[in-house]
């Protein structure tokens, strides 16, 4: 037997620096909506996607009609690590937004704190099972609306709200999933969200 220990990769780092929470995050949303580039912009290593090209036999099997440059798509998950201060690591896991994918939710959901809703206006309806997950888990989420630059209107955060039956307490952001420090805010707006949530449970008697 060679010497196998010297081809160890260097020791695993669990949490960043001085970490000591870490949280699990999905971000979840229809096809195409931007969950892998989200995943991608914000992620501290080089992150794992599990993209595969989009070939003919997917032609009438997934909805590619407004997304028509995009060339592959997430077939299990995509996953990305982020510190967001000295004490708090956030684990993303990017979850796949074709249809035939869905089964694989559940299980991504199992130990998530929180969850990220991408949102693109121009397909609103393709964030409804997202939604539908999340509530019937009970998992806390926010909504982040990925601006496409060729959105017809630009609905306000509001209109969107009322389109998605989201109550006034689910908190909403714009974003641009292709940029770090956009993506950044959304997870801070998510973790702002679940600590409020935590707050109102200790103080219910
Ligand atoms: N113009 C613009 N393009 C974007 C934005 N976000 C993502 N894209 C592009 O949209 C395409 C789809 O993005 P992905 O990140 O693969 O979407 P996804 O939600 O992971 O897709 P699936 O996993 O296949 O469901 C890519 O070509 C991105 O570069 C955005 O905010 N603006
Ligand atoms: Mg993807």
């Amino acid at each position: 037997m060679g010497s196998a220990t010297s081809e160890l990769p260097a020791q695993r780092t669990p949490l960043g620096a001085g970490a000591d929470t870490g949280l699990k995050i999905v971000v979840v949303g229809g096809f195409g909506v931007g969950k892998t580039t989200l995943v991608r912009s914000v992620s501290e290593i080089r992150p794992l996607n599990t993209e595969e090209v989009m070939t003919q036999a997917g032609v009438g099997v997934d909805e590619t009609s407004a997304v028509a440059s995009k060339t592959t798509t997430t077939v299990a998950f995509d996953f990305g690590r982020i510190s967001l201060n000295d004490h708090m690591v956030l684990y993303l896991f990017g979850a796949p937004g074709q249809e035939r994918f869905w089964f694989l939710w559940d299980r991504l959901f199992s130990g998530t704190l929180g969850a990220v809703v991408l949102v693109d206006t121009r397909r609103m309806d393709d964030s409804w099972y997202a939604i539908d997950r999340l509530e019937h888990h009970g998992t806390p989420f926010v909504v982040a609306v990925n601006r496409f630059d060729d959105e017809p209107v630009r609905h306000s955060l509001d209109e969107i709200r009322q389109a998605l039956a989201l109550p006034a307490h689910i908190p909403m952001v714009d974003c641009d999933a292709r940029v770090r420090s956009s993506g950044k805010d959304v997870l801070i707006t998510l973790v702002d969200h679940l600590y409020a949530i935590a707050m109102a449970q200790e103080t219910t008697p």
